[in-house]
């Protein structure tokens, strides 16, 4: 028997991601587009939330080239939306909250989930996870360091020079790639598998705009490979239980200034400041890491 085209299908994301790793100025974006029509995206909104002021003040915030707020640690703002698939007309559910980069961040260095994060992620099928180019803490290669070193006097001189003003190791100097594995490590046991993770590469106008002509061309996958390459064999290997695709993603469309923004603010449509790439294709609908988690 063939299904009923408008079977509701509820998709509850998990949000993840570290301190001001794009995830409200994406939900701004996001509820701008879906709301006004103004472009022809995948989705569009046909249920209002019951809140909408919340996402109003984030997607006033958009329009007005404003940076977000950060999310205070304890605010937890759940998302309930119903969207409409223009080309098929499925409807699906949408819930997701705006949780702190700082409850994340907490995770990780205390080893402790909250009851509420627990029930959240044992109750959801996909997740995204959001990375920004320009906060992230890297690794260097072994090679690299040996390279700074010309010969095994100067070495010495340099390591005595560390011992006196090494800094004490705290979580909070761990490589971004580490956290995020971990993140995703220790709620294995707790989500239903399999779950997908959509990768949101934020802020990826500043990769666009690179002066590195081979950052330029890179896409989504490609820069996570190169960049965070922990985490992307980490993905690869765990395939079966979190099958993978990443996106980039620029919110903003470039960066804010305080005092002039009329470069951003000049378009037709506020929605065509948006950066969006899936592998080769670049458009301005944020829907479409959507499509790729509720398509069975
Ligand atoms: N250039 C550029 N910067 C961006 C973009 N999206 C977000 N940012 C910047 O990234 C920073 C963090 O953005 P948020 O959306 O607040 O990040 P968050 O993950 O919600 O952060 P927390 O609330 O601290 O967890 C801000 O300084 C933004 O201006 C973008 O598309 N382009
Ligand atoms: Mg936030």
């Amino acid at each position: 028997m063939d299904q009923p085209i408008n079977k509701n299908i509820t998709n509850r994301c998990t949000f993840m991601g570290l301190p001001s790793s794009g995830k409200t100025s994406f939900i701004g974006a996001f509820w701008h587009v879906v709301e006004s029509g103004e472009i022809n995206s995948t989705f569009t909104v046909t249920v209002p939330p019951g809140d909408r002021e919340y996402l109003n003040k984030l997607r006033s915030n958009f329009l007005d080239c404003k940076v977000q707020e950060r999310t205070k640690i304890d605010f937890v703002k759940k998302i309930e939306i119903e969207v409409t698939e223009q080309s098929s007309g499925k409807l699906a559910t949408f819930v997701f909250p705006d949780l702190s980069g700082e409850t994340f961040e907490s995770q990780f260095e205390y080893r402790k989930l909250t009851g509420d994060y627990i029930e959240q992620v044992s109750e959801c099928n996909s997740l995204m996870l959001f990375i920004n180019p320009r906060t992230l803490k890297k690794s260097y290669l072994i090679s690299a360091l040996n390279g700074m070193f010309e010969d095994g006097e100067e070495q010495e001189a340099i390591v005595l020079e560390t011992a006196t003003t090494a800094t004490r190791w705290t979580p909070k100097l761990c490589q971004t790639q580490v956290v995020l594995v971990d993140l995703i490590q220790i709620i294995k046991n707790n989500v239903h598998t399999p779950c997908k993770i959509g990768v949101i590469i934020s802020a990826w106008d500043t990769i666009k705009q690179s002066l590195d002509p081979d950052e330029v061309n890179l896409s989504p996958g490609e820069w996570l490979k190169k960049e965070l390459p922990l985490l992307s064999q980490y993905l690869f290997a765990n395939r079966e239980s979190f099958p993978s695709k990443v996106f980039g993603i620029s919110a903003q469309g470039g960066e804010y200034s305080e005092n002039d923004n009329t470069e951003l603010q000049g378009k037709l449509k506020p929605s065509e400041r948006l950066i969006v790439q899936d592998d080769d294709v670049i458009s301005h609908d944020i829907t479409i890491p959507l499509k790729w988690l509720f398509d069975e």
